[in-house]
């Protein structure tokens, strides 16, 4: 059976968990990283030589690591012409937001993650969270003039521009401070609340994980 190494709550392994979910493929998921350790396991290193998350194996020994590339592969191989656009320059639109995601958009989700969720109000630096927000801000104004004539990043139907972006997104609507207004944006979100494999591997996941850091 197809295997995915990683944690459940990285936000690289969420995406492609989502993106599975939404396929509706059977697979294993292993537990790795984090607090399960096992990164500089020399067999998880043979798999994945950057020691991060997630991993993708199959059962004749394929791995393929890079999360964007491991969502473009499962997109192919089980929904070419759905999640994955078959016309070449629909796929290339796909292309450019997973992209613009992971390069322009992610920066702030690791501000977040050493911010808000590894030090206490005390630590934090309110200034380097600040900017960050900002900077997201402008990225998600983009994002809501994108919106306005498309429910899902590429028109009408969910496809793989969607994962890397709309996984973002739930941490954006619940974790930033005093998030500025984008009311399309929050009307996508709502679009992606409303299916099932976002609510079980996006919504449920980062809320949880946020719940432990109110606990503290
Ligand atoms: N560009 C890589 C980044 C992978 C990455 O940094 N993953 C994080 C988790 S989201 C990680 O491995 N962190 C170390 C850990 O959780 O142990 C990808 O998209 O797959």
């Amino acid at each position: 059976m197809l295997k995915i190494w990683g944690r459940k709550d990285g936000s690289n392994v969420i995406k492609v968990t989502w993106c599975l979910g939404e396929i509706g493929v059977d697979y294993e998921r292993i537990d790795w990283g984090g607090v399960f350790g096992g990164n500089d396991d020399p067999t998880y290193r043979a798999k994945n030589p950057n020691g991060r998350l997630p991993t993708l194996e199959e059962d004749d020994g394929f791995t393929l690591w890079e999360s964007g590339a491991v969502m473009r592969y499962l997109c192919a191989e089980y929904s070419m012409g759905e999640l994955y656009p078959q016309n070449l320059r629909a796929r290339a639109a796909a292309d450019k937001w997973m992209d613009w995601s992971s390069i322009n958009l992610a920066p702030f989700n690791g501000v977040y993650l050493e911010e808000i969720l590894q030090k206490s109000a005390a630590e934090r630096d309110e200034l380097r969270l600040a900017a960050a927000i900002k900077q997201a801000g402008l990225m998600y104004d983009i994002l809501d003039a994108h919106l306005v004539d498309n429910d899902y990043m590429c028109g009408e139907k969910l496809t793989m521009a969607d994962f890397p972006l709309g996984s973002l997104t739930d941490r954006w609507i619940n974790w930033t401070p005093n998030r500025p207004s984008h009311p399309n944006v929050e009307a996508y979100y709502e679009r992606l609340a409303s299916r099932p494999a976002y609510r079980q591997h996006v919504i449920e996941v980062n809320a949880s994980r946020w719940q432990k850091i109110q606990k503290g």
